[in-house]
């Protein structure tokens, strides 16, 4: 994230606890300034506030606006190695121009013609793929293609090598989401190349991953150890589309599951800690019943929603949007969060909360009830 301290100027203001303005203590703050140093009286405002203020705002990007440019890249732009995704990634109007959507979170649409491959690699920076549309490309993780269609969510955990190939003969576009932002801040990045190809332009129905691991509630016996990472390569939205059915069903015959009364959701959970499914990010599928509006929530951390089907009215903090299919939101950390429907709405989200729950960080306030 672009720094809002350097270079060090120190100016002395008036008010409780500061010193009286004099030419000495100019003097004494260009000598902190000449050793780089900045006493904590003049910073303490915006360094202890009383409840998280972030730099990140509130923010609404339009799917067709994005899928619109994504497609003129797709004519403009070639993509290989060098620039090794045509992905265009989300900069937050809060964080100075940086390619982040929140102070944690990477969000980008990514765009592949017919034929092309985006060229093998790995990093450690954890990613994931969301399709809000369209089918034909297989990912490749560790030689294991993955196909990728609507409503999958497919993910590449750290280290792992990836590629992708468009096998159709139309474009495909789907959300890239990773924990850049956060990697790069805490200076943890690694990079390394693999093939310029995908060596394997096969395409299964189903990945090696998912014919292991993708049975409901069923393990591998020969597979005990528990993995940082969830070992699923794609939970497919069949899967996904039934859990939320199943959760709005059941509320309607008077049984419990649901988050709120008309809001179904699930977490998408690594099978062999029953954790989140990387060790940054959590991410799940929210489903509101037709005409229903949720209590205004709060949290430490931020997340990133994406519409996935209906239309509906987002209030953040203090700002509000009309949002359909494909609509992409930040909701920095702790501002007030309220979704509403009439129609229905279907939203994928995800975020950085992992982080918060280990370093015992995680506080969440829901409208009415204490934090
Ligand atoms: C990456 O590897 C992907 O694999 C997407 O599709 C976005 C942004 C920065 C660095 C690596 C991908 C990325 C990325």
């Amino acid at each position: 994230m672009t720094s809002t301290f350097s270079p060090v100027t120190l100016r002395a203001t008036a008010g409780p606890g500061q010193p009286e303005p004099t030419s000495q203590l100019d003097e004494l703050y260009r000598g902190f300034e000449q050793e780089l140093l900045v006493p904590l009286w003049t910073e303490i405002g915006d360094l202890m506030p009383a409840s998280p203020s972030p730099a990140a705002q509130p923010h609404v990007w339009r799917w067709q606006n994005l899928l619109h440019l994504a497609q003129r890249s797709g004519e403009l732009v070639p993509v290989g190695r060098g620039g090794e995704r045509r992905a265009i990634a989300l900069a937050n109007p809060g964080l100075g121009g940086a390619p982040y959507a929140t102070p944690t979170l990477w969000a980008a649409i990514q765009y592949l013609n017919p034929s092309e491959d985006a060229p093998v690699h790995r990093h450690t920076q954890h990613a994931f793929r969301f399709v809000v549309d369209g089918e034909g490309v297989w990912t490749v993780v560790n030689g294991d293609p993955v196909a990728m269609r609507r409503g999958d969510f497919l993910l590449t955990p750290g280290w792992n090598f990836h590629g992708h190939h468009n096998q159709a003969d139309t474009p495909m576009t789907w959300l890239d989401g990773l924990d850049i932002p956060f990697v790069h801040q805490t200076g943890s990045a690694f990079f390394e190349l693999g093939p310029d190809v995908v060596s394997d332009h096969s395409t299964p129905d189903r990945s090696r991953s998912e014919r292991l691991w993708a049975h409901p509630g069923l393990r591998p016996v020969a597979q005990a150890d528990p993995t940082p990472s969830s070992p699923i390569a794609a939970y497919r939205w069949e899967h996904t589309d039934a859990a939320l059915a199943d959760q709005l069903a059941l509320e309607s015959e008077g049984h419990p599951g649901v988050v709120e009364p008309g809001h179904a959701a699930i977490r998408f959970s690594n099978p062999t800690t029953g954790g989140d499914v990387m060790p940054t990010i959590r991410a799940e599928m929210h489903r509101l019943r037709a005409d229903t509006t949720t209590a205004t929530r709060r949290e430490v951390g931020s997340s990133v929603w994406q519409v996935f089907d209906g239309t509906g009215t987002v209030r953040v903090g203090d700002r509000e949007w009309e949002i359909t299919r494909g609509d992409l939101i930040a909701v920095p950390s702790w501002q007030p969060l309220t979704l509403t429907t009439t129609s229905g709405l279907d939203l994928f989200r995800f975020s950085d909360t992992p982080i918060f729950e280990r370093l015992n960080a995680d506080r969440v306030q829901v409208e009415g009830t204490p934090a």
